[in-house]
């Protein structure tokens, strides 16, 4: 997982209008929806002011993301739930959070990202929801996935999710990484996907990419029209690769925590204790 900078982070808060507007623009999609389709939920199926969201700050391995923190927080609230950020960080931020019985806790380290039902005792993790995010905001930019061919660059813990995901929607895959071991495991674990072994010749030859790469892409080699739902950090597409691609989805942070939180919501809708 590459991990954020506090650049990426810094204005997430400020420009969530503007991704919703982006995201409703180029998916027919808010940012809500993207993530109740994510999960397979009906957009109203819950009441997103019920719940309660204490999100902790984590010092450990890298320390504290500036701004983290707040913007997962403001993510929520964007959402409609009721979100703040622990006074204090780490296992007695926990206890805290713990203390004042949200419906769900938020906490990330340097490998885990997670929202944790406290009633349901059951978590959402950042890389599955990721990949269901990005699938659900390329769904909506492509008029469905279902029957069309789908590329996924890199084959770490966001691309090996989209692969089997994509494939359980109807789509057909082709699964590319610089590290082709890596593609071929994700390939032996989902026997439908296609391996591509020359990744820049792949994404010359795609309409529909879901790039959860942290590698460069040059623009040379997307395709005219393409539509590309990209996860990935660093995002280093130039103005000329927007210029080129129909569509080119990303931020660094919402879409896979609006997932999460809804995964998370959903576990109790689910489960009728709320
Ligand atoms: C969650 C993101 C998505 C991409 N990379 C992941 C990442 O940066 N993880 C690290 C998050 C660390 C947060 C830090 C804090 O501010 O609480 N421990």
């Amino acid at each position: 997982m590459t991990r954020l900078t506090d650049n990426d982070v810094k204005s997430i808060s400020d420009t969530l209008g503007e991704l919703e507007k982006f995201l409703l623009e180029k998916t027919g999609r808010t940012i809500k929806k993207v993530a109740c389709e994510a999960v397979g939920m009906w957009e109203y199926a819950i009441d997103t002011k019920e719940y309660t969201v204490a999100v902790v700050p984590v010092t450990s391995g890298l320390g504290v993301i500036s701004n983290f923190s707040e913007s997962v927080r403001d993510v929520c609230k964007w959402l409609g739930m009721d979100a703040y950020v622990t006074e204090t960080t780490d296992v007695t931020g926990l206890a805290e959070a713990i203390t004042k019985q949200p419906d769900i806790i938020m906490m990330a380290d340097d490998y885990e990202f997670i929202a944790y039902n406290l009633k349901m005792k059951k978590y959402a993790d950042n890389s599955m929801c990721t990949a269901k995010g990005y699938i659900a905001a390329l769904d909506g930019a492509c008029d469905s996935v279902i029957k069309k061919e789908v590329l996924v660059v890199g084959a770490g813990r966001v691309g090996s999710r989209a692969a089997k995901l994509l494939l359980a929607r109807g789509a057909k895959v082709t699964i590319t990484d610089v590290d082709v071991e890596k593609a071929y495991a994700v390939q032996k674990d989902n026997p439908a996907a296609k391996v591509a072994e020359d990744v820049a010749e792949a994404i010359r030859n795609a309409d529909l990419i879901i790039n959860a790469s942290p590698a460069h892409i040059d623009t040379e080699n997307i395709r005219e029209g393409a539509i590309i739902s990209s996860p990935g950090v660093p995002h280093t597409f130039d103005e000329a690769a927007y210029a080129k691609a129909k569509t080119i989805i990303h931020d660094p942070l919402v879409i896979g925590t609006a997932v999460m939180v809804m995964q998370a919501a959903y576990f109790s809708y689910l489960g009728c204790r709320k």
